[in-house]
């Protein structure tokens, strides 16, 4: 099955954060494709992936990278297609770090920044199937679904004392 989301990210050590997007598009049954690409360490491997990206039939691409996350805006430099980026929190300075370095990216160039953290990736996973929802209705049913399954349970259980 063609993966239609790249969820790339710059270190082994990102997949603790970077599985909560897996986790979602499990969830919605996304194809996606997982690999480690370093803006840093693999910074030729970068561009040939992010050049070559729109072609293998990507449409979406997720990056995860922390510290001095360059990741997601050099990805966004080497393709058209929407780069979502997410802040690994990184030890020394939490993910804020991370945070700006993602999302201060100058006009012309986009990048999506979501949240620092395992909520940003999950959100990051959820949004890139958003996205291909807009051409895909059964998967647009299953986002529906999930959403008021979301709601229910918070409705049905609002006594904050109670798990
Ligand atoms: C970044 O440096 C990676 O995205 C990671 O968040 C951080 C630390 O990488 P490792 O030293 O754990 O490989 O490039």
């Amino acid at each position: 099955m063609q993966a239609e989301v790249a969820l790339i990210m710059g270190s082994k050590s990102d997949w603790a954060t970077m599985e909560s997007a897996a986790e979602i598009m499990d969830a919605l049954g996304v194809c996606y494709h997982v690999e480690v690409v370093s803006a840093h360490r693999t910074p030729v491997k970068l561009a040939e992936f992010s050049e070559s990206a729109a072609d293998k039939g990507f449409k979406v691409i997720i990056g995860g990278a922390g510290g001095a996350a360059h990741l997601p805006g050099m990805v966004a430099a080497h393709t058209r297609l929407p780069v979502l980026g997410v802040p690994v929190q990184s030890k020394a300075l939490n993910g804020m770090d991370s945070l700006l370095s993602i999302a201060q990216m100058p006009k012309g160039v986009a990048v999506g920044t979501l949240a620092i953290g395992n909520a940003g990736a999950f959100n990051a996973g959820l949004l890139a199937c958003q996205i291909l929802a807009l051409s895909n209705p059964v998967l647009a049913d299953k986002i529906e679904a999930f959403r008021a399954n979301q709601t229910d349970t918070v409705l049905a259980n609002p006594d904050p004392r109670e798990v």
